[in-house]
């Protein structure tokens, strides 16, 4: 590569990567296949349009590129339609509710601070000042069940269009069931935002909406999914007539939504991220990603139990997914800011998170928020968990001294780089 400066920065990324122990939930490590297929020439075409009919000539190999991905995730997870153009998880959920909903219409979506995410109405977003947000939450952070009762009467009481189950943070299933019923009841398009779990959803170690009866599921591609960074939009229904006008009816949302992602709010897709998609989604119909999610699930389990032997106070005390919360202020009277950077220096990468009911700002939460999908892709299995807990544990109770800092910091590495990722090794 010429270009030295960001060739130095991309081998110190590749070090970083090698030596620390990447611990966001949200965050993984692609094949060197998934890796090829983003770094083709498929980065120089553009494809304005949907197989079959673009805006531009030369697509004999990108359409049969782009049907594949789209066919591919079809049978991962079992629904009609999917547009795999979106650029990201946001703008898949941004173009769900531009497809549905006109200027000030109601969405019930779950609390950022309860595991929300941003784009479920959190005030700071420019949706929020497109629609009506009505935010549900926990019961209680002991137990971290979903006040289902409060959520129908919501629902009852503000009619929204949209009601959408899914989250960032939250460690527990859903009951995906009585999401359906409330949404039933009221008349609303039933969205499962379920960017995080969706790998262990197409693996079948989670469930999946689709299956309850949920209209449309965004997703991305990148986290437990494996995939490059991108985003999914899988629909049930309708592939309507191209060329006719359709009507907004929930059987024509796969119409409808593929025309909001293009040309409603983007451009040409990247084919080659819809390239690396389909390589990530053959990935994912494999027996060896079952076996993958599990030992995901498997590892977070123990986790999370190695965390609470030490000390560290989970929210809903455990997890049932590939996260976990911590009240890191409440376990260790430090915010997640300051245990963010404390783990930091010794390779051990976590992110501060809000919790529910935080009286801490969101610069300095009370939380820290860890997971295990991309420990698990290293080849991390569950006897390691007790050493990551015992680091986690060692470096914050010694975080103001430099040199257990630097040993522990020495340990990780060491340790690390024995479990190179896919593209490093
Ligand atoms: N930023 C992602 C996460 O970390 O959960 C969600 O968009």
């Amino acid at each position: 590569m010429n270009d030295q400066q960001i060739y130095k920065l991309i081998k110190a990324e590749e070090i970083r990567q090698l030596e620390g122990l990447e611990l966001i939930p949200s965050e993984n490590y692609v094949s060197k296949d998934v890796m090829r297929a983003l770094g083709s020439v498929f980065t120089n075409k553009y494809s304005e349009g949907y197989p079959g009919r673009r805006y531009y000539g030369g697509q004999e190999n990108t359409d049969q590129l782009e049907t594949i991905a789209i066919e591919r995730a079809k049978k991962l997870f079992r629904v009609d339609h999917a547009n795999v153009q979106s650029h990201s998880g946001a703008p898949a959920n941004e173009a769900v509710y531009h497809a549905w909903l006109d200027p000030g219409d109601k969405v019930l979506a779950m609390e950022l601070s309860h595991g929300g995410h941003l784009t479920h109405g959190a005030p700071v977003t420019i949706l929020a000042k497109q629609y009506q947000f009505i935010r549900y939450g926990m019961k209680d952070i002991e137990t971290g069940e979903i006040d289902y009762d409060n959520i129908r009467e919501l629902a009852l009481k503000h009619r929204p269009k949209i009601i959408l189950a899914g989250f960032s943070a939250y460690p527990r299933n859903l009951d995906y069931k009585k999401f359906v019923e409330i949404g039933n009841e009221v008349g609303a398009v039933l969205v499962a935002d379920m960017a995080h779990i969706a790998g262990l959803i197409a693996a079948g170690v989670l469930d999946n909406p689709l299956d309850y009866g949920f209209h449309v599921m965004t997703a991305t591609s990148h986290k437990t999914l494996r995939g490059p960074r991108g985003g999914l939009i899988l629909t049930q229904g309708n592939v309507g007539n191209p060329l006719k006008q359709v009507e907004k009816t929930i059987e024509n949302l796969p119409t409808l939504i593929d025309r909001m992602v293009f040309p409603g709010m983007q451009g040409g897709p990247h084919m080659n991220v819809i390239a690396a998609k389909a390589v990530a989604f053959g990935e994912a119909s494999t027996p060896e990603y079952k076996i993958y999610a599990q030992q995901v699930l498997n590892n977070a389990k123990e986790l999370s139990i190695q965390l609470m032997n030490r000390g560290f106070k989970l929210i809903t005390n455990g997890t049932d997914n590939h996260l976990m919360l911590v009240d890191i202020f409440k376990s260790f009277g430090i915010d997640g800011d300051q245990a963010e950077k404390t783990l930091d220096k010794v390779g051990l990468n976590v992110n501060k998170n809000a919790i529910a009911f935080d009286t801490l700002p969101p610069f300095k939460p009370s939380g820290i928020r860890l997971g295990t999908p991309a420990l698990t892709t290293r080849g991390l299995k569950q006897k390691d968990m007790e050493t990551i807990a015992q680091w986690m544990l060692d470096a914050i109770e010694n975080r103001d001294n430099t040199s257990r800092l630097e040993a522990i910091s020495k340990e990780v590495k060491e340790f690390a780089s024995s479990f190179p990722p896919p593209t490093t090794k």
